[in-house]
């Protein structure tokens, strides 16, 4: 059985959480909090971030978007990528985007953690790419009902508009 290392409240890990749902993967979910000093997670991932899978035949496979595509390649059923090449540039497109906003996002949440000296400009900056990006995403997406092509794939799993099962 897989089991993921994941955060509660991470963008990254729930990519992986509703591929495998999709893909009805069963898997074990463990919370933890990468920086809290009695987490596994350098254990499995020399850089100590989540999501981090780990397969039944003992790998680790860490960074959310090569997670995706080891799901994707070795359980193809259902794809969640589209078959053609402009459809799959599409969809990664999305996930870079996607991805790139969470990182402002998390960037933001560390400098306001400081408890002095936070950067007013480093903060209007993480901020203006989120509001950038998703300015874009509405952009390249509109009012479709599925991002790209016509079922659910990577994304809208990458931008969190959809999920067709329970997450577990
Ligand atoms: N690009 C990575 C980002 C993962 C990431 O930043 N995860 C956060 C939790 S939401 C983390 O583990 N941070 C700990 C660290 O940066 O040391 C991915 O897509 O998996």
């Amino acid at each position: 059985m897989f089991r993921l290392i994941s955060a509660t409240s991470s963008p990254y890990a729930r990519k992986v959480r509703i591929a495998q749902t999709e893909k009805a993967l069963p898997f074990e979910l463990i919370t933890e909090v990468p920086w809290h000093n009695t987490t596994q997670t350098p254990k499995y991932n020399p850089l100590e971030k989540l999501p981090v899978l780990l397969t039944p035949d003992g790998d680790s496979i860490y960074e959310s978007s090569y997670i995706f595509q080891y799901l994707e390649l070795k359980y193809p059923d259902p794809p969640l990528l589209p078959p053609d090449i402009d459809g799959l540039l599409a969809a990664r497109k999305l996930e870079v985007l996607c991805d790139g906003i969470c990182d402002a996002f998390v960037l933001i949440f560390f400098e306001r953690m400081r408890e002095n000296g936070r950067s007013a400009v480093w903060l209007e900056r993480q901020q203006r790419k989120i509001d950038n990006g998703l300015e874009e995403l509405a952009r390249l997406i509109g009012p479709r009902r599925w991002a790209v092509g016509d079922q659910l794939g990577l994304g809208d799993i990458a931008t969190g508009r959809s999920c067709q099962r329970k997450l577990a």
